[in-house]
């Protein structure tokens, strides 16, 4: 919890994360907020203030009991609920070869999205496909939603020669033209801006496309944030722009990113209506994004939203969490594992069970067994082969400069 600084007697409050290595962790046990504590405004006629209480609040339609409920149940029909599962658990199984390649030196780094799931896939899933997604490193499973191939996804996260970015990105940082899916930039945050200034774009061109933008609780301190945000509130494109508050920032406790009660209080200020969603709850998700992508149609701008969640696994995989938090500390958080929960949800509704469900993961770790044979038949980090060096070169200028030019010569590429 925030709280001055004793050690130095500074005259000013230093976040701190509430608990640290040898202490228990205790969230709780469960969420206060019940699905249902709050109504779900009009989209078109909602002002920013309606949404004050879901600033302080939290969306949910999952509950403890895993029926669904309140006026944010999107009612999805049973197929629509399996894909979604399907999606998490492929991106979860995905994720889980990804790291076994990167301990076994097959490739360089990798970052999972573990217990953070629903974040990206129930929020593309809300979406139409033509509009445009502008993620940070945690949601690659928006990939999945738009079919994107993953031998191809593999190929680009070993950086061999089918990398369709030709190994000049870090693994994890993948770019997807054909998916509307944009690249994704080491340096945090700036996807913000951008995925404002191409709403507006695409509202002056007066074509039907939203943009969809995530960055983290950490990223969040940046001043980019702030930027997006005053551009949006002032010309109103259509565009949605998500705060994932998993708690962390690599080692530093999101208490350090924000003096506020909750990041979604942030977008008040800036006169953009804002919600606080329970990030673990795909039903939940799903019915905001649903409600920002109807209100962006109609022309009312932007929606602001706080994706509450936990990030269950290491931030990446350079990274060790046993150092700043204690080990169990996952096991604490109320909003429990997304996958869980709606698996859970669709046993409750009679559509699924366990004999089902141990197929769909069997299958699925078939699909990405077979998937990454087939990449590694391109080469792999330890044993090549690589893009030719002449590729350092090409596709990144449109103009080469001559300075790069004049290396290139020296390379004789
Ligand atoms: C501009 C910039 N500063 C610092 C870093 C190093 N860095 C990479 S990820 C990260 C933490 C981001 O945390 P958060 O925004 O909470 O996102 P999360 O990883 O939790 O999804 C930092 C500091 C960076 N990549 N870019
Ligand atoms: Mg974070």
């Amino acid at each position: 919890m925030p709280g001055r600084n004793t050690a130095t007697e500074s005259p000013f409050t230093v976040g701190e994360a509430p608990f640290r290595p040898g202490d228990e962790a205790d969230f709780g046990g469960s969420w206060k907020e019940q699905p249902g504590d709050l109504w779900r405004p009009d989209p078109i006629q909602c002002i920013t203030m309606d949404t004050l209480p879901h600033c302080t609040g939290l969306i949910r339609v999952l509950g403890d009991d895993n029926k669904a409920s309140g006026e944010w149940d999107p009612k999805l029909d049973a197929k629509e609920l399996l894909r979604g599962l399907e999606l998490m658990l492929k991106l979860r199984i995905f994720d889980e070869r990804m790291m076994k390649m990167q301990r076994t030196g097959l490739l360089s780094f990798y970052m999972r999205s573990l217990g953070e799931e629903a974040v990206a896939i129930a929020q593309t899933m809300a979406l139409d496909d033509n509009d445009w997604i502008f993620p940070s490193y945690r949601q690659p499973g928006a990939q999945f939603v738009r079919g994107r191939d993953m031998v191809s996804m593999i190929c680009h996260c070993i950086g061999n020669t089918e990398d369709n970015v030709k190994g000049r990105q870090m693994p994890v940082h993948y770019s997807w033209k054909e998916g509307h899916f944009i690249s994704i930039s080491s340096p945090v945050g700036t996807q913000f801006s951008q995925a404002v200034g191409v709403a507006m774009a695409s509202a002056y061109k007066g074509e039907d496309q939203t943009c969809i933008t995530w960055l983290g609780d950490g990223t969040s301190a940046q001043g980019d944030y702030h930027y997006a945000l005053n551009f949006a509130s002032t010309f109103k494109p259509p565009v949605i722009l998500n705060v994932v508050n998993n708690q962390w920032a690599i080692s530093t406790h999101r208490n350090l990113a924000t003096g506020g009660e909750t990041f979604a209080m942030r977008g008040l200020a800036y006169n953009i209506p804002s919600f606080r969603v329970d990030g673990n709850d795909f039903l939940a998700l799903y019915s905001v994004t649903k409600w920002a992508r109807e209100r962006a149609r109609a022309g009312k701008g932007a929606t602001h939203i706080e994706v509450y969640t936990y990030r269950a696994g290491a931030h990446s995989s350079s990274d060790d969490p046993v150092a700043y938090r204690p080990s169990d500390e996952e096991k604490s958080w109320p909003g429990g594992d997304p996958i869980e929960r709606l698996k859970e949800h669709l046993y409750e509704i009679g559509a699924w069970n366990e004999e089902k469900h141990n197929q769909m993961i069997d299958r699925i770790g078939d699909e990405v067994m077979s998937a990454y044979k087939e990449a590694c038949e391109f080469g792999d980090l330890a044993n090549g082969p690589y893009p030719p060096a002449s590729t350092i070169f090409t596709e990144v200028y449109e103009k080469v400069p001559w300075h790069i030019q004049e290396q290139r010569e020296e390379l004789g590429k």
